[in-house]
């Protein structure tokens, strides 16, 4: 189950185990008001799972591929890794289906708060079109996804500023942002 929380502080450290961990817990409802949704499906035998091939219809996810985020496997890891934890946004949904393994998303709320979402084993979460975010490996150094989209795939990062896109501002409007 997804456990997500408020950093305590704007600058965490990276790759510690609950870096940023307040008592200040963040519910399924909250990330849901922020456009965020979080589903549980048993990793073992998705392809047979009724529910998960239920969401990839009903969503018009046709594409996936598989990427495994750790620094024996992963080309030019060093930039990777540092471009995901820059805060940005991307043109479309971001859907992460985590197979193995763990990590931290961190997104901001609708006062520009940062929100740290633990991602593990079974979690696939979605992120709106819009919403700033990154993300960060834990201590374990390891996280095995399925990446999930509507078509030809754009993985693009808008680093922060970028309020003037299109996508920036139908978030802002459709989820009250105040930031
Ligand atoms: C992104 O755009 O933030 C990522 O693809 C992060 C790596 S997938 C867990
Ligand atoms: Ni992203």
């Amino acid at each position: 189950m997804v456990k997500a929380w408020y950093l305590n502080t704007d600058e965490v450290l990276k790759n510690q185990k609950n870096a940023g961990l307040t008592d200040k817990c963040v519910t399924l409802d909250q990330l849901r008001d922020i456009g965020v949704e979080y589903f549980h499906f048993d990793s073992e035998n998705y392809e047979n799972n009724h529910d998960y091939k239920q969401l990839r219809t009903s969503r018009g996810y046709t594409y996936n591929d598989l990427i495994t985020i750790t620094r024996k496997l992963l080309p030019n890891y060093d930039a990777k890794v540092k471009s995901f934890f820059e805060e940005h946004i991307h043109t479309d949904e971001e859907i992460r289906y985590i197979l193995d393994g763990s990590g931290y998303f961190d997104v901001r709320d609708k006062k520009d708060r940062w929100i740290r979402i633990e991602i593990v084993k079974n979690d696939l979460l979605i992120l709106p079109a819009g919403i700033y975010h990154r993300f960060t490996l834990d201590h374990k150094d390891y996280i095995k996804v399925q990446r999930l989209f509507v078509g030809e795939p754009v993985w693009t990062p808008h680093n922060r500023p970028a309020d003037n896109m299109q996508e920036r501002q139908k978030y802002v409007s459709q989820f009250g942002i105040l930031a």
